[in-house]
């Protein structure tokens, strides 16, 4: 067995590039210096000699912290100058990583600490790594929170982000034998310098109990009288923007027992049984639950839900009724963002507050409600649409469920009227399901609750009409809008490839740091072969650094020289990690038929999470490493094909992969991968994408040309029409002898010599259900790549491709999507734009 993997990675030898032209931070080494050594004797109570490298980063930290302070409290110091219109981003996942050079980058205060620091004698890059990296997310929906909240601050879009403070993120994988070990994951373990606790901000949160009808002057009044109370306790972390011109707020909130609960138990002298009590009731913001598009479906994640939701959306009308006094202004400066349905109960929890709590009348909050809120849907695999039981929301939620009952009533009505008769569109839009048991469906209650709902990518939002929302479309036709994804270049580029943004910097000026725009100024210099020097050194430079990693980790060599090919994802069967590994095996057996053919070096990486119960995705990692030993231990192979499978991805190791890329895998099924994110990072640090026609796959190809990326395979409407007609995948392998003998070896283990039976099951029910048309696509994927190392050989070709793709990604900034929100969701104008 191997102890889970450790974080600590030697960071590559690049300076890091002082973002020139920045406005002065009135900071000098010196002084910092001083503000360091004080943090480090009175907060963190250590001398310099004692002091261990978390000791310092902590002083650090707190030093950087104490700047981004001064401009927060200036944000929200008087009420006179409150912001017309804020937006609170509500969402389950706050994947937002180490957050030091976040905090140093966007106060030009890098080399200022580099300088300050060495001064003592210590390394920043060393000090860097002893930040532990906070995994409150799966994937790409947590990471698109994290980089959202970092491109409101930088735009001047006044905002709040609501989550939960999990006292435990995503677990930490492990390797045993190959095969995914899930360990605790104890960020808070060591304290978090980035944070402050505000136990005074508290809310009331009630679950189960009943609903009282009384009434009041003739009409009937609804009081919820829960059983049990939670408090939920504000932790708050500035998020500072670009140039620390706007500080907003990260506000997660943990879970408490108030004292009132079960004091009777304490008094009857069960003192033990009340303290079991009080765990149960603070399990709720314990941990993540490690699920990526698939619900959940424990009692415990609705009550996280309601948790969340509830204690944001009363502090949020706390705030709205002390600056502006009156809640029918609400939509007026109030911008609920629901990313995806797991915040969908704040639709009726705000009609609660509205109706039960402020005696506003259903039909004017009901037009509140809806004017304040908008939704996010992430994907449209019905297996991940998040419903959950009649009964159980009934027990745990009832006055929610009567308002739920309620909404339904109205639209429906509303519904049937424009369509009489047409049964099978009330049956769609219904916010209950009638078929298997009756669920409330979290999708329509978010869709019915928003004057918006976007798709994230261009493909996706058509496919939100045209599918799961295709009646409640036709109900709204105006609601649905498209906002493509996008990432923040500040830690995609200029953090973690501190090499090739200098470099850009000198090509096209320090403004790009402002405007990611100014990246096409690089066409014309695409084919300077000077460039091409300067970049590939760079990139040399990182995949060194990258080679190093995968040895201290897997004790596997690799070529620096050599084609690195990353799928770099959480493990999903539609994200088919599963087609490159099969790739993997068909040029392994190319290889051992003809061992001195001059094959072109290449290294396939992998790295990815598989949820804990996902049995079909633990066995790809499994086979992943068994072919990864298997290939890298032939002396046949002679070392020209590598496969390394990196344990425990996380923000941090994706910081040092994407920058080492030289291909980027994004093979998904058409139509299943909602957007990608992962696709802009490493196009924009001059990987080339060898992908589908999926997600923002399309709008990549779009924008650098069909030339500079390798797009193969079936279109999303071809896969559709293949699922109808009903695929058989025993025709496929007939016709392909390259993918057959690829299956048969892995059937026949070849790479399981201990377990031969192993993958037998696996392949013969891929031939039987091939759910995801993994042998549909292989021939074509297969030519693809061909095309790839055509490519690869011709370095000056290569390095124009590459180049076209930095130049042109600028577009996928999430400052561009965030100024799309602002303008057509919100309704807020951003302070720089
Ligand atoms: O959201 C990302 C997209 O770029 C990806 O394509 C998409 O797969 C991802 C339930 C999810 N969709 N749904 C989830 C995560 C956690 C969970 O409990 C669903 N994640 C995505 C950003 O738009």
């Amino acid at each position: 067995a191997t102890t889970p993997p450790d974080d600590d990675v030697a960071r590559r030898p690049v300076r890091e590039a002082g973002p020139a032209g920045t406005t002065d931070s009135g900071v000098d080494a010196k002084k910092l210096q001083k503000e360091i050594l004080a943090e480090l004797t009175y907060s963190v109570g250590r001398s310099p000699e004692t002091a261990s490298p978390r000791d310092w980063f902590v002083a650090t930290a707190y030093a950087v912290r104490d700047r981004i302070v001064d401009r927060w409290v200036a944000d929200h110091a008087s009420k006179e100058n409150k912001p017309a219109k804020r937006v609170y981003y509500l969402s389950l996942e706050f994947l937002i990583g180490r957050l030091l050079f976040d905090a140093l980058n966007n106060l030009n205060l890098t080399d200022v600490a580099r300088e300050a620091l060495s001064g003592l004698g210590v390394d920043l890059d060393r000090i860097r790594t002893a930040e532990p990296d906070a995994a409150l997310g799966n994937g790409g929906l947590g990471r698109l929170a994290a980089c959202f909240m970092d491109s409101m601050a930088s735009i001047g879009v006044p905002a709040f982000g609501y989550g939960i403070r999990y006292d435990h993120g995503l677990f930490r994988q492990g390797m045993r034998d190959g095969w995914q070990q899930e360990y605790p994951e104890d960020w808070l373990s060591f304290g978090n310098p980035w944070e402050f606790a505000h136990p005074e901000i508290d809310y009331p949160i009630g679950f189960g109990g009943y609903v009282e009808q009384i009434n009041e002057g003739g009409a009937a009044k609804h009081v919820w009288r829960p059983a049990e109370t939670v408090e939920a306790v504000a932790f708050d972390t500035p998020v500072a923007g670009w140039r620390g011109r706007h500080v907003n707020t990260l506000r997660l909130w943990s879970a408490r027992a108030g004292d009132v609960l079960k004091l009777d138990a304490f008094n009857r002298g069960d003192y033990v049984g009340a303290l079991a009590d009080r765990v149960r009731v603070e399990s709720i913001s314990k941990v993540l639950y490690p699920s990526d598009e698939t619900p959940a479906g424990q009692e415990l994640r609705l009550r996280q839900e309601y948790f969340f939701a509830s204690a944001s959306l009363q502090d949020l009308v706390r705030r709205h009724l002390e600056e502006w006094g009156d809640l029918r202004s609400l939509p007026d400066h109030v911008a609920i963002q629901l990313n995806d349905t797991h915040p969908a109960i704040a639709v009726p929890e705000l009609m609660r507050i509205l109706v039960d709590l402020h005696g506003v009348a259903w039909g004017e909050a009901w037009k509140i409600t809806v004017a304040t809120f908008s939704y996010t849907n992430h994907t449209l695999l019905p297996e991940a649409l998040e419903s959950w039981p009649v009964p159980l929301m009934e027990r745990l939620l009832p006055r929610h469920m009567q308002i739920i009952y309620l909404i339904n009533a109205l639209e429906l009505d509303a519904a049937r009227k424009r369509h009489p008769g047409d049964d099978a569109l009330l049956a769609s839009v219904s916010l209950i399901e009638e078929t298997n048991g009756r669920r409330v469906r979290m999708g329509q209650l978010a869709f019915t609750g928003s004057h918006k709902v976007n798709g994230v990518s261009a493909l996706h939002t058509d496919l939100m009409k045209q599918t799961v929302f295709r009646d409640l479309h036709r109900l709204h036709p105006d609601r649905i809008v498209n906002k493509t994804n996008g990432i923040t270049f500040r830690r995609w580029l200029a953090q973690a490839n501190p090499g090739l943004t200098s470099i850009l910097i000198d090509a096209v000026g320090p403004e790009l740091l402002d405007d990611p725009m100014r990246l096409e100024k690089l066409l014309p210099m695409v084919g300077d072969t000077g460039l091409h020097e300067r970049l590939t050194e760079s990139k040399r430079a990182n995949k060194v650094a990258l080679a190093k990693v995968i040895a201290d980790r897997l004790d596997v060599q690799v070529d620096p020289d050599a084609l690195f090919d990353v799928q770099i994802k959480r493990i999903h069967e539609y994200k088919r990690q599963l087609l490159n590994i099969l790739e993997t095996v068909a040029i392994y057996n190319a290889m051992r038929a003809q061992p001195m053919r001059a094959w072109m070096p290449r290294v396939k990486i992998f790295a990815g999470k598989a949820a804990a119960s996902y049995h079909q995705a633990k066995l790809i990692i499994k086979l992943a490493n068994d072919v990864a030993r298997v290939v890298n231990s032939d002396p046949t192979v002679r070392g020209l094909l590598k496969v390394a499978f990196l344990p425990n991805y996380n923000v941090s190791l994706a910081e040092i992969i994407i920058p080492a890329a030289d291909l980027s895998e994004q093979i998904s099924t058409a139509g299943m991968e909602a957007s990608g994110t992962g696709n802009m990072k490493l196009a924009l640090n001059g990987a080339l994408t060898i992908g589908t026609l999926d997600g923002a796959n399309v709008e990549i190809k779009e924008h650098v040309g069909d030339e500079n990326i390798f797009i193969f395979g079936l279109t999303a409407q071809e896969v559709e029409a293949r699922k109808r007609r009903g695929y058989d995948a025993h025709a496929a392998v007939e016709a392909s002898s390259t993918l057959r003998e690829v299956l048969e070896a892995i059937r026949n283990g070849v790479f399981s010599p201990d377990d031969p039976n192993r993958y037998r099951g696996f392949v013969d029910g891929l031939l039987n259900h091939d759910t995801f048309l993994v042998t549909a696509d292989f021939d074509a994927y297969f030519a693809a790549q061909r095309r790839v190392y055509k490519l690869w050989r011709d370095r000056a070709a290569w390095m124009k491709a590459s180049v076209t793709n930095t130049a042109k990604v600028g577009w996928f900034s999430s400052d561009r999507t965030i100024a799309e929100y602002a303008d057509d969701i919100w309704g807020v104008t951003p302070a720089n734009r």
